[in-house]
């Protein structure tokens, strides 16, 4: 005999929906910080402040990018975004900025 057919449920994650149309107030608070992701990358040629802020700033621009933190000395740079970025996007942030992204 055939299982009983099941109906399954939409599974709708709380607050997680990404509609804007009937959002009445726009995007809420207090979901935004759950779902940080952090990537640390290393970039090569950076020699002082001066090239961590370009490489912090271009960073920056990416979409969905919150934070940025660049250690010189190391050239590790930590980004903090709403979702996990495409490398490629950070790549070209760096580039664009002047430097390279060390392949990890
Ligand atoms: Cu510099």
């Amino acid at each position: 005999m055939p299982p009983a057919p099941r109906d399954p449920l939409p599974q709708i994650p709380l607050g997680g929906m990404f509609g804007e149309a009937d959002a009445p107030g726009g995007r809420s608070a207090d979901i935004e910080e759950a779902i940080m992701a952090t990537s640390t990358y290393t970039v090569t040629g950076m020699t002082c402040g001066h090239c961590a802020s370009s490489v912090s700033t271009e960073i920056g621009r990416i979409s969905g990018v919150t934070d940025v933190a660049v250690d010189v000395a190391s050239g590790r740079v930590e980004v903090t975004s709403e979702a996990p970025l495409a490398d490629a996007d950070v790549a070209a942030a760096v580039d664009e900025a002047g430097y390279a992204l060390a392949s990890a």
